[in-house]
């Protein structure tokens, strides 16, 4: 046995309440070293003359990546308190692991040789809305989604769609625009929207605020927004806003009274000012947001930025009765700072959802006290490099996509945002190369994976571009120059996550095989009763999976199949073969 390589720390992803009742413990061990963990449990002060009670119970071997086999096991102890050790079994080999080390019987004289979950606090249970898990998500960029209000154009502003997106050009997207669609989004089937910013900002993105207090005029006024937001409520359809308290804009009035009055400016601790006077080239000598001058880093430090910004949250959850919050650049600003964010907006909103935008690993923002969620970047780089640019193969998918659900608890991955792009990469299209077979594999893993999916405007109907600003062209509107096809695959797949919540956050999820040859997984969401099988073929030829063998399934069971063809998802029940064969780039469930 790898002794080394057995870990346990208690609390985070490790040991975690998942409810008021139920704890969830999990153990790292070397890959294929440990035949059977069972976990030792009891109330720390059950004793009697026996010494300390316990009880045993199998831990479930619930994913594997590269080098370790993750364990778990659900555990619901009478008095809200748990000691607990691990028996592990290799071979022939059985150890006891507990906090104090490795022992070859169970110790009983004393509860303190045990790891300890102190008591099951109900305030301290990680609680994210509800919705969130049964919500699709669609992210507007709202100057480039549809121009519903020609006399609020900015000057210069250009004809829809006729050129490129630029750094600096504009096309007129509104909120009508968003209104005069909402149709549209409602037949595709999403339920949640997540706009880039609205705010009264300068540039085409909104990222450099100028009044936060107000609606960027290009977009409508407090009165449009007000109605955008209830027609969306009408619709069932959630709103998510962008705060971005990271920094200011350039013209943001306290950073242009900095630049007028240097030292003596009443501002000048509402920034990091580094010396004086404050400039900007060759780089600027405050803060910023990356190298950008025009995005001065605000001092949430500073008690009075702090006031202003909780009452910008406040103002736009309390008065418009938004649905949630996406924090941008939510890492670079200080916890204090987002676990009073969190107070003001639950205190008016207690359904809000509030999701950091941060790409790494996200613990420590997720315990509960600030953010429900974190943009599941490390799903998207796994999806994208073995669905879209075939850059990696079956197993190191597995991997990547084994560490996403090992990294966080649970409960935190059922509302995890999962993305599969954004205004701030390429579009999928582009990344698989206008290869729309591997776009639909992308969606569906996105649609059946454990999570909150989002889908990025346009991207349905097939739209590509690079980089930013290539990928925030304008929607394509005129429906010759939609696809479809794709369209109707993404309504579909939604519409399957909606009918079966097993297809969607109502089971869990496990890799059942992966096959580098054939460059082929096989995954299950199961729960208690029922298991959904989806066998992927993510190469070019077609693949033979002896699934009966592999789980060990009954052939001639009649068993529903979905099966891809090049128009439309078709359910039919079949006899369940012993191989099943999948066309290049297709998949069955
Ligand atoms: C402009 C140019 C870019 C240039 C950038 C920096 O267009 O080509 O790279 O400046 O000089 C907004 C606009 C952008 C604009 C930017 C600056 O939307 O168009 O870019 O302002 O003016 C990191 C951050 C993450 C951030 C990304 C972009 O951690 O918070 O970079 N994302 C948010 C928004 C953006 C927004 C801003 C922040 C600023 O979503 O749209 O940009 O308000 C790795 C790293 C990540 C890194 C990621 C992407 O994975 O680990 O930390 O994210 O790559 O670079």
């Amino acid at each position: 046995m790898f002794r080394e390589a057995i870990y346990h720390r208690p609390k985070n992803n490790y040991s975690y309440a998942y409810d008021e009742k139920r704890l969830h413990i999990r153990l790292k061990t070397k890959k294929h070293d440990i035949d059977q963990v069972k976990i030792i449990h009891g109330d720390p002060y059950d004793w009697d003359e026996n010494g300390w009670q316990f009880s045993r119970k199998n831990m479930l071997l619930q994913a594997s990546d590269e080098f370790f086999d993750y364990w778990i096991v659900e555990i619901t102890p009478p008095f809200r308190r748990l000691r607990y050790g691990f028996e592990l079994q290799s071979g022939k080999e059985k150890l006891v692991y507990t906090e104090k080390g490795f022992y070859n019987v169970a110790p009983t004289d004393d509860t303190a040789y045990y790891f300890c979950f102190p008591f099951l606090n109900a305030a301290d249970v990680f609680k994210a809305p509800e919705w969130v898990k049964d919500t699709v998500w669609y992210q507007i960029f709202p100057e480039r989604f549809a121009n519903g209000d020609p006399s609020l154009n900015p000057t210069g502003t250009l004809s829809w769609g006729k050129s490129k997106p630029t750094p600096t050009n504009f096309f007129g997207g509104d909120f009508q625009g968003v209104i005069d669609n909402l149709d549209y989004l409602v037949d595709l089937g999403i339920n949640g929207i997540y706009f880039t910013p609205v705010f009264k900002a300068h540039s085409n993105h909104k990222y450099d605020t100028i009044d936060y207090m107000e609606i960027d005029p290009q977009f409508g006024d407090k009165e449009t927004f007000s109605h955008l937001v209830k027609e969306c409520h009408q619709r069932g359809i959630r709103v998510m806003l962008d705060a971005v308290f990271n920094h200011s804009g350039y013209y943001f009035s306290p950073f242009q009274d900095v630049l007028k009055n240097q030292e003596k400016s009443a501002y000048k601790d509402w920034f990091h000012l580094r010396n004086f006077p404050v400039i900007e080239e060759p780089r600027p000598n405050y803060d910023t947001f990356a190298y950008v001058g025009s995005m001065p880093k605000l001092n949430t430090e500073h008690p009075e930025v702090r006031a202003y910004l909780l009452e910008v949250a406040r103002y736009w959850t309390e008065e418009f009765d938004i649905d949630g919050w996406r924090l941008d650049v939510a890492n670079e600003v200080d916890h204090a700072f987002w676990r009073e964010f969190r107070k003001v907006v639950k205190k008016k909103n207690p359904d809000a959802y509030i999701l950091g935008e941060i790409w790494h690993d996200s613990m420590p923002w997720l315990h509960g006290d600030q953010f429900d969620a974190v943009m599941n970047y490390p799903f998207t780089n796994g999806a994208i490099d073995f669905f879209a640019k075939d850059a990696i193969d079956a197993s190191s998918f597995a991997n990547a996509i084994s560490n996403v659900l090992t990294m966080y608890p649970a409960n935190v991955n059922e509302v995890s945002f999962n993305l599969l792009d954004s205004h701030d990469t390429p579009r999928i299209l582009t990344l698989a190369k206008k290869n729309k077979a591997r776009v639909k594999l992308l969606y569906l893993f996105q649609l059946s994976f454990i999570g909150t999916p989002c889908i990025y405007y346009g991207d349905e109907i097939g739209m590509t571009g690079g980089n930013d600003p290539d990928c925030r062209a304008c929607m394509e509107w005129e429906e010759q120059k939609q696809d479809q096809d794709l369209f109707h695959y993404v309504k579909l797949l939604i519409e399957f996550r909606k009918s079966d919540s097993l297809f969607g956050n109502g089971g869990s999820f496990r890799f059942l095989h992966t096959d580098n040859r054939q460059n082929s997984i096989v995954y299950e969401k199961f729960d208690g009763e029922r298991r959904l099988i989806f066998v992927v073929n993510n190469s070019k030829a077609a693949s033979e999976i002896p699934i009966s063998s592999l789980l060990n399934l009954e052939t001639g069971k009649i068993v529903e199949w979905i099966i891809l063809d090049h128009l439309s998802l078709q359910k039919k029940p079949a006899m369940l073969e012993s191989i099943i064969r999948v066309q290049p780039l297709g998949f069955r469930i």
